[in-house]
């Protein structure tokens, strides 16, 4: 069973990851990663940090002459912002008294965190909980990514809306008369106006038009026009000393009929991809397809109709060989098993909840007098870096259950069983 764990604080020495049970002889491509790292870094947003960073993978241990050998993987990116803050982070100096913190933000782990593991200082939960700790998934998808990309599966990513700007909107209420006209009356900020019609199902993240607007986006956008009216939002934001959300989907191509299972309830890729999806920090929701869309159309309407056009490959090929759809509401996803189709998922975050003027209210752990949340540098927006972070995950649940169905402890009995299924897939 494929599995990782990570380890590391925001503001410690770094951050650490092993990758347990990933089969030999898959050849790592380190720019790839580093590559998908710089991404998680960039976009319209951010904050002072990731001018410090460059996050750059170190294997530890578990590849040799650029081939994984079978051995847990070991990773280690550094966190270059520990300069400054060692008398703060040693392990073994006092923490200074003044330097404690006693307020939680209202949205963050701190409240929660204090309390459950009995702490007088907020730092201790903040610095594991910190959205540093994707830098640590980024690795781990990409390296997933790696694997899957020698059985043609393709991932893509974008971001849809950012603070309700952008695609998705209205949609996110349902496509009825009844959902539009309140996704009017919600829009009417001169911000949300105009991009409110457009359909995100309608949209193809793997057209190379759309792809190459993603990536030339600061935001990861699909639509240039976007893009402009979301940063003035990001701006405004800043201004105001505030943060913002965004909608954001995954999407993966080429995915063979029959991963995951129908026959027990964790054995559901949905199942788990929306776990490693929402334990993404911040993100509160996920949607497989339509998702929420779904409860609003009829069966007829929802459901993707079966056709079949002769192909070389059994049905268990390629993405399904002759099989196909003219929708994908399932969001490639029927039973708890892949369909063949392309696997989508949308999520929502939130907006991060570390403000930079007082606006939440808060109390003092200590002293349980009212106070306001304590303010600290952070990042206006991170939407367009979790897009990268979701990514991951979904790559990560896919390369699970690949894994499991035609696992190996090597690629070319990897191989052997991913092309004795496809071949043979119309026999069985
Ligand atoms: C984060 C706060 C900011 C973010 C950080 C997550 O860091 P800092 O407190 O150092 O300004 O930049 O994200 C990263 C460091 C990263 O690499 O993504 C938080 O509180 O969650």
């Amino acid at each position: 069973m494929l599995r990782f764990l990570t380890a590391g604080e925001s503001h410690g020495k770094g951050l650490v990851t092993i990758i347990d049970n990933f089969p030999a002889g898959v050849k790592i491509d380190e720019d790839f990663i580093n590559e998908k790292l710089k991404l998680r870094q960039s976009g319209y947003g951010r904050g002072a940090r990731q001018k410090i960073e460059t996050d750059k993978i170190e294997f530890l241990s578990g590849v040799r002459g650029g081939l994984t050998t079978g051995s847990p993987i070991s990773l280690f990116i550094k966190n270059k912002d520990y300069e400054n803050w060692r008398d703060r982070m040693d392990a073994f100096k006092p923490v200074p008294e003044e330097s404690k913190i006693h307020t939680p933000r209202p949205g963050h782990a701190d409240f929660a965190g204090s309390i459950k593991f009995g702490l007088d200082d907020i730092r201790n939960v903040l610095e594991r909980s910190s959205a540093r700790e994707t830098a640590s998934r980024v690795a781990v998808g990409a390296i997933c990514q790696i694997l899957l990309k020698n059985f043609g599966i393709d991932f893509a990513s974008a971001v849809l809306s950012i603070g309700g700007v952008g695609i998705g909107t209205a949609e996110i209420l349902a496509d009825t008369h009844a959902a539009k006209k309140k996704a009017t009356e919600l829009n009417s900020d001169a911000f949300f106006s105009e991009t409110a019609e457009i359909d995100r199902f309608s949209i193809d993240i793997f057209d190379p038009t759309i792809r190459q607007n993603i990536e030339n986006s600061e935001l990861r956008m699909p639509y240039p026009e976007h893009e402009e009216k979301a940063k003035a939002f990001i701006d405004k934001m800043k201004a105001e000393g505030d943060t913002a959300g965004g909608l954001i989907t995954a999407q993966a191509k080429g995915v063979p009929v029959g991963l995951g299972s129908f026959t027990q309830w964790d054995e559901k890729l949905d199942a788990h991809i929306a776990m490693s999806v929402m334990s993404i920090q911040a993100i509160k929701s996920v949607e497989i397809g339509a998702g929420v869309k779904s409860a609003y159309l009829r069966g007829s309407e929802c459901h993707d109709s079966i056709y079949y056009q002769s192909a070389d490959k059994g049905k268990g090929g390629g993405a399904a060989g002759g099989f196909y759809r003219k929708t994908d509401n399932a969001g490639g996803i029927e039973g708890g098993m892949s369909n063949g189709e392309i696997i989508s998922v949308t999520c929502a975050m939130k907006p991060i909840p570390t403000l930079m003027k007082p606006y939440l209210d808060t109390v003092d752990l200590n002293t349980c007098e009212p106070k306001k949340a304590f303010l600290e540098r952070s990042d206006v927006c991170a939407v367009p870096a979790a897009s990268i972070v979701v990514e991951s995950a979904l790559a990560f649940s896919i390369c699970y259950f690949f894994l499991k169905k035609f696992g190996g402890d090597n690629m070319n009995e990897i191989k052997r069983n991913y092309d004795g299924y496809i071949k043979n897939g119309t026999e069985n």
